[in-house]
């Protein structure tokens, strides 16, 4: 009788739900353009607040500001659109009138042309507390760019949207303008929506006995064994001798970064003396854990952090250097990492650019892919989704870079990713979701490579909310947390103190480790027909099943909850089987 009942098969039955939505919460528009187009699109959300958005009633609701004069033109195609020219500061154009409220999230989006060439062009709220930036465009001229972003404000009161750009000797020309508001609540209900769309999958689960009857009642214990989405944290070389430094990060992460220690400078203080046992006793180390590793980086354009030797170099010497330290740490680590951060940070800084000319950084791409074409190639760079104001790297810039790399000649097939350092400070979400839009169009995988908040009274809240927006967005395919610990503090943000105790923004990660479902393990229990339904976070899962007619639990049994688990069919059966 008790073989009878542990002879048992057990059924999981896999069925695809549709995640139910809101009601109440006005969808968010992910979409974004990178291509310059003959006609713009309609306006996001018919405009929002916007007054005429399309231009179709003539200029009612614009307003030219400063010296510059705004008419109404029309396309050839019969498309109507506004110019403003006489242009003699960098912000004269045309504006209109708005009314901001205190705690409403805006993403604003419109259309932009100049009358020659291509020119930098920036939206720009002035409020009663100051300007603000909420996204920038190079524009071109005979074809409309979409320029994407966002603001939230302090204090409800008026406000004044205008176009900005420094070069007065173009018209700026703008059509199909939108500001849309979202109450906090909506926004939170983008991110769940997204989040039960690309991150997880709903599951029916049935147990059934022997002769396929239902098991009502039986205990599931369902534990993650991997997560489909990798979040992770760097580490540096403390890690090595400190166990409970150790403890604290296995147990929460799989994917790293080693903050300093695969860096040139680190692998080779002198010319000629190379020393990697430090990277390779931490990869040792990742590897023992079942940590994967991004490499970063293999060379960095800013001058203040080259090894002593590197600065008296001639061009040809240098040059000698960096081709040797790209074989070098490509060929030692290929195979072993996730990714490589190649030409770090070139948006800002060109060391090697102001010597050896402006292709070769494209020049290092097609070697790093020369000499590892598997692993992807990253580009790292911050302020992108961070800082609207830095005009080096918004993410028309990143993109213009990119499009550099990818069409120098032999490049087309590389394998190049898009890395969003993420050093924040006091955060503007809606910037991050439409620049991260935008940058997704590029359809490149992107991770956020070293996210950390200043110190400042709001970190841990700054943190949790840069972490729910920038998981919750269907373009980012990992995150790593740039709080590698030191005893003389972190580079700028910690998640432990010293005694490896969370600080405030370790309780957020562990938070959201959590409600992630990363290394989730719980027990349910089957309904009377033997099923259990819920919304399963990607990964790799064991589950074993009790029940009151069993002699023991059934042995653990994995699968995978993937976006494709369910795929088109109705449902998926797994069957489990207890060995006699
Ligand atoms: C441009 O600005 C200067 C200084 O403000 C002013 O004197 C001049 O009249 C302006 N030109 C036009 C065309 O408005
Ligand atoms: C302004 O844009 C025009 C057209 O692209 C270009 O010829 C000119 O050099 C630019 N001026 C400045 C100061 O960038
Ligand atoms: C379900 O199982 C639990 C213990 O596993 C037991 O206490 C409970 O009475 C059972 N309920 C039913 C309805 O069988
Ligand atoms: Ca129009």
């Amino acid at each position: 009788m008790m073989k009878m009942a542990m002879s048992l098969i057990l059924m999981l039955l896999f069925t695809l739900l549709f995640a139910g939505f809101e009601a109440d919460a006005l969808t968010y528009d992910y979409s974004a353009s990178i291509e310059c187009l003959e006609n713009p699109w309609k306006p996001l959300y018919d405009g929002g607040i916007i007054v005429n958005p399309e231009l179709n009633l003539g200029l009612e609701g614009w307003h030219p500001i400063g010296d510059a004069k705004i008419e109404h033109k029309q396309s050839a195609l019969g498309n109507k659109f506004i110019v403003a020219r006489g242009r003699n500061q960098s912000f004269d154009g045309a504006s209109q009138k708005i009314y901001l409220k205190k705690n409403m999230i805006y993403a604003f989006s419109a259309w932009i042309q100049v009358s020659q060439g291509k020119a930098p062009v920036t939206a720009v709220f002035k409020t009663t507390t100051g300007a603000q930036h909420a996204g920038a465009v190079v524009a071109e001229s005979k074809c409309w760019s979409m320029l994407k972003g966002g603001l939230s404000v302090d204090e409800s009161g008026p406000a004044e949207l205008y176009f900005e750009s420094d070069n007065i000797s173009v018209d700026i020309w703008v059509d199909s303008i939108s500001l849309q508001p979202f109450t906090q609540k909506e926004w939170s209900s983008h991110q769940e929506q997204s989040i039960q769309k690309i991150r997880n999958t709903n599951m029916r689960v049935q147990a059934v006995d022997a002769e396929g009857n239902p098991l009502p009642n039986a205990t599931i214990s369902i534990s993650q064994k991997a997560s489909g989405f990798p979040f992770g944290c760097a580490i540096n070389k403390n890690i090595l001798n400190n166990q409970a430094y150790q403890n604290w990060f296995t147990s929460r992460f799989k994917v790293t970064t080693f903050e300093d220690e695969m860096k040139w400078y680190s692998t080779e203080p002198s010319q000629g003396r190379e020393d990697y046992s430090v990277a390779d006793a931490m990869l040792n180390f990742a590897q023992q854990h079942g940590v994967a590793v991004r490499g970063h980086n293999v060379l960095w354009e800013d001058p203040q952090y080259q090894a002593g030797w590197i600065y008296n170099l001639s061009p040809s010497d240098l040059y000698n250097a960096a081709v040797r330290r790209l074989t070098s740490i490509m060929t030692r680590y290929k195979g072993k990492l996730i990714a490589w951060d190649v030409v770090n940070e070139n948006l800002h800084f060109s060391f090697f650019e102001s010597k050896l000319g402006a292709t070769i950084s494209a020049y290092i791409y097609k070697l790093a892919g020369g000499v590892d074409s598997r692993t992807p190639l990253f580009l790292n760079e911050f302020n992108t989704i961070e800082d609207s104001r830095d005009g080096k790297s918004v993410p028309v810039k990143y993109l213009g870079k990119l499009r550099e790399i990818k069409g120098f000649r032999g490049n087309g097939d590389l394998n190049i990713a898009i890395g969003l350092e993420s050093h924040f400070g006091v955060p503007n979400i809606p910037y991050v979701r439409a620049s991260l839009d935008t940058l997704a169009a590029a359809k490149v995988p992107i991770w956020i490579t070293e996210l950390d908040v200043l110190s400042n009274p709001n970190q841990a809240q700054f943190l949790e909310q840069i972490l729910r927006e920038v998981h919750s967005h269907p373009a980012v395919n990992g995150i790593v947390i740039w709080g590698a610990w030191k005893p003389g503090g972190c580079y700028r943000m910690c998640l432990t103190d010293n005694n490896f105790k969370n600080l405030p923004t370790g309780d957020v990660v562990d938070k959201l480790l959590r409600e992630w479902g990363i290394n989730k393990a719980f027990e349910v229990s089957t309904d009377s027909e033997g099923f259990y339904e819920s919304s399963l976070p990607h990964g790799d899962y064991e589950a074993k099943i009790t029940h009151s007619t069993l002699f023991e639990s059934s042995p653990g049994h994995t699968f995978k909850v993937t976006s494709t688990s369910s795929s088109k069919q109705q449902s998926m059966p797994v069957v489990l089987q207890v060995p006699a």
